[in-house]
């Protein structure tokens, strides 16, 4: 057997030639934190997340499938968890299924109308991202999050609306608990 372009997934890794690896830092999300300050104040090559995924077609075929590990690093900007920057998919009717295999937080999923919605994530939780809603992971634990992930490969990613508008709701530590305000 060939395995020169096998994928593993396993101990909450994804590993293997055509996996592709995204890190984003503090210096990557300028407007997504609301505490300026704290955010100015945090070394800009913090790391906050990472996405580990292997699109095995070109990005914008319709019927394929992408397959991701995100891993969100625990810590805060002010008061507010570290999170992904959020999106909606371009094509903003396609789905996704998120599962945690590491970690606590929060799946924070938003509709069109900004009405938002926080699923628990803990290993084995199973999370659908319907069509028309944004969607981001917050990580309100104290090690790393991480979920794999399984979405269309025509599904694009949009970030403007994100940026624009944002989430009409944050997680945010309050009295050492998490918050949702
Ligand atoms: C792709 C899927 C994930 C995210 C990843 C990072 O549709 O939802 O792979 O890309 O969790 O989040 P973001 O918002 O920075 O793309
Ligand atoms: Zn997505």
């Amino acid at each position: 057997m060939d395995t020169k372009d096998q994928v593993l997934f396993f101990e909450g890794k994804l590993q293997g030639s055509p996996v592709h690896n995204i890190q984003r830092k503090v210096k990557d999300l300028e407007g997504i934190f609301q505490d300026q300050e704290a955010y100015q104040n945090i070394d800009p090559e913090t790391l906050v997340y990472e996405v580990f995924s292997y699109l095995p077609v070109k990005e914008g075929t319709e019927g394929g499938l992408f397959f991701g590990l995100s891993r969100v690093f625990p810590g805060l900007v002010g008061n507010e968890y570290f999170m992904t920057k959020g999106h909606f998919h371009s094509k903003i009717d396609r789905g996704e299924f998120y599962w945690c295999i590491e970690g606590h937080g929060i799946m924070l999923l938003m509709d069109m109308e900004g009405n938002t919605k926080a699923e628990e994530m803990s290993p084995g939780t199973l999370h659908y991202v319907p069509g028309y809603t944004a969607h981001r992971m917050v990580n309100t634990g104290s090690e790393t999050l991480a979920a794999g992930a399984c979405w269309p490969s025509d599904a694009g990613h949009d970030y403007e609306k994100i940026a624009r508008s944002g989430f009409t709701r944050k997680v945010m530590k309050v009295n050492n608990r998490a918050t949702l305000v």
